[in-house]
């Protein structure tokens, strides 16, 4: 084992001749991607705020900015040592600007947190009513790696090693302090700081949480909107949710459908492929993969607020007697692969290791690292009275990550508790809000603590980041508009009192004139 500054490597040689190469890194085009991740994302233009895209040369790695030597990818080939050296030790990263409510020159500022996919805007949901509401400039930083923020253009394994929360919270420090410089240059001032308020949901919930925690001085507040802080390595309750959140009629006719499907999969060859092509999955090879798809389809109408378009269907075709399987195909077909747009080939394993950056899925293979790596949340069977196919258990994520990444990758969720604290965060003026149905809020902080308050919503279509999204989110209600909640009333009591929380906390800020206590 030969170790060249942080980057270690095999190889047996003697004779070590060194070349180095410049890398230059270009600007390069990007399509858009469905994304198979947590927080739904959007997609029409009039959805959005802003779609005007800004950049700032971001640092590759805040843990270690000096040592150029980590910033070289070496290989050997041809009895030769191959240095890429790279050009620079940042990169671009792409961020936007609103300012049509701020009050300048003192309004606050909201820093919208984009999560684990391509940040094409700042979203037209409850932010925008707020930032209204508060006179309030809003800003939003797209998270290193996705969209068009990639430091590199090969997501090899390798080149993935600064993508991670922590490197994240750290950009969006560096990007807040860049940002307040740049307005009191356009404000021809210096030293004065705005009051600054962070906004998340879901992983980026939890990244506006966690920056609340790590740079208090940088913010007066923190919503957290379905913030998954704990990382959890068999996430049982997101079976065991979905199995509430469907009622005992449904969840019976999703089991059911499970096992029917699992019989066709265990029988003749031809059954196989007869029952993924019904599914419109004929390329998932991997038993597992099909699997996980037909779990995280029933998934999705729970987590977005539609359920009744799964169950309705399913409950009906199980009175009648006719097939459950036909009646889950036909709702993965029309509605999750149709209506709601996500795509098989995210489930498909030989698409999560494509490593070119223009590639389909490089959302999914981008979070599947991070899963891989710090959070885990792998969505297991539970042992027992489980809706999905037990075949979905923590061998086949591990398995999973292994494929995809190599045979190093394995998911530390203990060491990111102990950075973060999980659901014991300990951390002030943070917000936490969750959606009854849920499956993500059992690895949010479910109960309040002195200063970090923590709201339920709760009806029957509350799921994911309801308080932003409103329900349900495909297509998205501008505003938040929350009257399809099933209880509309449930959503404007926690909104308020969200707003009650945003209003002291800026408040307090300006009261010692800081931009944050
Ligand atoms: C950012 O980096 C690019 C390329 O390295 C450079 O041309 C540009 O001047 C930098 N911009 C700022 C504001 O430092
Ligand atoms: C900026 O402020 C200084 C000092 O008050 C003043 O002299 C200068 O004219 C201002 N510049 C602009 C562009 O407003
Ligand atoms: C997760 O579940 C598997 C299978 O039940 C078990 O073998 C493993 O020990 C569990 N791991 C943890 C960290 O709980
Ligand atoms: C398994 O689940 C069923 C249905 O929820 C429950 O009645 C039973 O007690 C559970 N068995 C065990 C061993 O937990
Ligand atoms: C909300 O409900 C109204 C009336 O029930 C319906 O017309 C509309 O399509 C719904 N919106 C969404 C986004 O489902
Ligand atoms: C604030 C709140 O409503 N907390 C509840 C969250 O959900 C758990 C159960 O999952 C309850 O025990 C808490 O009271």
């Amino acid at each position: 084992m030969r170790t060249l500054g942080s980057i270690s490597m095999a190889a047996t040689t003697s004779s070590v001749v060194v070349v180095v190469l410049m890398v230059m890194f270009s600007s390069f085009s990007y399509g858009y991607v469905v994304p198979r991740t947590m927080f739904h994302r959007v997609s029409a233009s009039d959805h959005y705020l802003t779609t005007e895209e800004h950049w700032f040369n971001q640092t590759l790695d805040h843990f270690s900015p000096y040592v150029l030597l980590s910033f070289c990818n070496y290989y050997f080939t041809d009895e030769l040592w191959i240095i890429h050296v790279l050009d620079h030790t940042t990169f671009q990263q792409r961020y936007y600007e609103f300012l049509d409510y701020f009050q300048a020159p003192d309004g606050p500022i909201f820093l919208n947190i984009c999560g684990e996919s391509s940040c094409t805007g700042i979203t037209n949901d409850y932010l925008g009513v707020l930032a209204k509401k508060f006179g309030a400039a809003v800003v939003a930083l797209e998270h290193r790696y996705y969209g068009k923020s990639s430091p590199f253009k090969s997501l090899k394994t390798e080149n993935l090693r600064f993508l991670s929360s922590k490197q994240a919270l750290f950009d969006l420090a560096i990007f807040r302090q860049r940002y307040q410089e740049s307005l009191n240059l356009k404000l021809n001032r210096t030293d004065v700081e705005n009051s600054w308020f962070v906004f998340g949901g879901s992983y980026s919930g939890a990244l506006s949480a966690w920056f609340r925690l790590k740079f208090p001085h940088l913010t007066c507040g923190s919503l957290a909107s379905s913030a998954v802080v704990l990382a959890v390595y068999n996430y049982t309750e997101f079976d065991q949710q979905i199995g509430e959140s469907a009622g005992p009629e449904c969840k019976a006719a999703l089991q059911e459908t499970t096992q029917l499907v699992e019989k066709r999969l265990e029988s003749t060859d031809s059954d196989r492929k007869a029952i993924k092509s019904l599914f419109g999955a004929s390329e998932l090879d991997i038993d597992g993969d099909f699997m996980y798809l037909l779990a995280d389809a029933a998934v999705i109408a729970f987590q977005y607020g539609n359920p009744d378009v799964l169950c309705s269907p399913l409950v009906q075709a199980k009175k009648a007697g006719e097939d459950l399987v036909d009646a889950y195909a036909k709702y993965v077909r029309d509605y999750y692969l149709g209506i709601f747009g996500s795509s098989v080939a995210t489930y498909n394993q030989e698409h999560l290791k494509i490593t070119n950056l223009n590639a389909e899925n490089s959302g999914d293979r981008l979070w599947w690292f991070q899963v891989c790596t710090e959070v885990a949340y792998f969505q297991v069977a539970p042992s027992n009275d489980s809706i999905r196919s037990s075949k979905v258990d923590a061998r086949y994520h591990l398995d999973l990550c292994k494929y995809v990444f190599g045979k190093d990758i394995y998911p530390d969720v203990d060491i990111t508790n102990i950075y973060y604290g999980g659901t014991k965060i300990a951390g002030s003026k943070i917000v936490f809000t969750n959606g009854s149905q849920d499956p993500w809020r059992h690895a949010s902080k479910q109960f309040s603590s002195p200063d970090m308050p923590s709201y339920i919503i709760s009806c029957h279509n509350c799921g994911h980041c309801t308080d932003l999204r409103g329900c349900p989110q495909t297509p998205l209600s501008l505003e938040g508009n929350a009257q399809n909640c099933s209880s509309p009333e449930a959503v404007h009591k926690v909104r308020q009192q969200v707003i009650d929380h945003i209003d002291l906390w800026l408040s307090e800020c300006r009261a010692t004139g800081r931009s944050y206590m």
